[in-house]
């Protein structure tokens, strides 16, 4: 058992984490949904005619801090929204609002058909891709213990802290660490590690992670958190 410990970041709104000091043994990086749907040309967000910019700001901090996580042995878990070919696990109001929007799920497009599990658009971007031992969680939702068996797996392996990076920040990463919340454990957000198909709605969910005295957990650039792991950035 790796007994590390790493001090408290310099965190909002209150010094990250509560208990006063984390471990790469019972701490997961978990990484939401950087699938070219969400970040790349021809997926999903593209098509619906959003600035790919804001959801690719975070990609080069990601991979710094991936790299520092699997440095010091943290548990890495990666996520991919995305549905079986026979959209049998597409609620009809999800599948209705994607094709209003012109952007239907299941529907052909330059990466395949949209949120559609083994197409191209469904994969994580090369830069933050998953290694051989990494957790990879498929889940039909926004968040990503619905319908999935991340809780078991992370409560199997002792996992009391989460820190995210992801997108979307407003969607998929604030369903996650809400629920992740609900469920007792720690979460941090990174703030410069996600991003939003809109600069008001990533500023508003980040902000209101730290309300009531962290609602949700707290939120960090991720040079606090490699800080924490005696790593500077451009380092790791
Ligand atoms: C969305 C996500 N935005 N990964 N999914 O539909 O945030």
């Amino acid at each position: 058992m790796d007994t590390t410990r790493f001090g408290k970041l310099d965190a909002q709104p209150y010094a990250w984490p509560y208990d006063g000091s984390f471990s790469p043994a019972t701490t997961a990086l978990v990484n939401i949904d950087w699938q070219v749907d969400f970040c790349g040309p021809g997926g999903y967000v593209d098509r619906m005619g959003y600035d790919l910019s804001l959801t690719r700001a975070g990609l080069p901090a990601t991979q710094a801090v991936l790299a520092a996580a699997r440095a010091v042995g943290m548990f890495i878990v990666h996520t991919r929204e995305g549905h079986r070919p026979d959209l049998a696990d597409c609620p009809p109001n999800k599948l209705w609002r994607s094709q209003q929007i012109g952007a239907g799920i299941g529907s052909d497009g330059p990466c395949g058909r949209i949120l559609t599990r083994g197409e191209p658009g469904w994969e994580i971007v090369p830069e933050v891709a998953p290694i051989e031992g990494e957790l990879v969680i498929d889940k039909p939702g926004k968040g990503s213990f619905y319908a999935t068996d991340l809780d078991l797996l992370l409560r199997t392996r002792g996992v009391t802290h989460l820190i995210f990076t992801g997108i979307t920040t407003d969607v998929c990463v604030h369903t996650t660490m809400r629920d992740a919340n609900d469920r007792g454990y720690e979460c941090l957000l990174l703030t410069d590690c996600t991003g939003a198909t809109d600069r008001g709605n990533y500023e508003a969910a980040l902000k209101m992670v730290t309300m009531q005295g962290g609602v949700f957990g707290a939120i960090a650039p991720s040079s606090a958190l490699l800080a924490s792991l005696g790593m500077a950035a451009g380092a790791a």
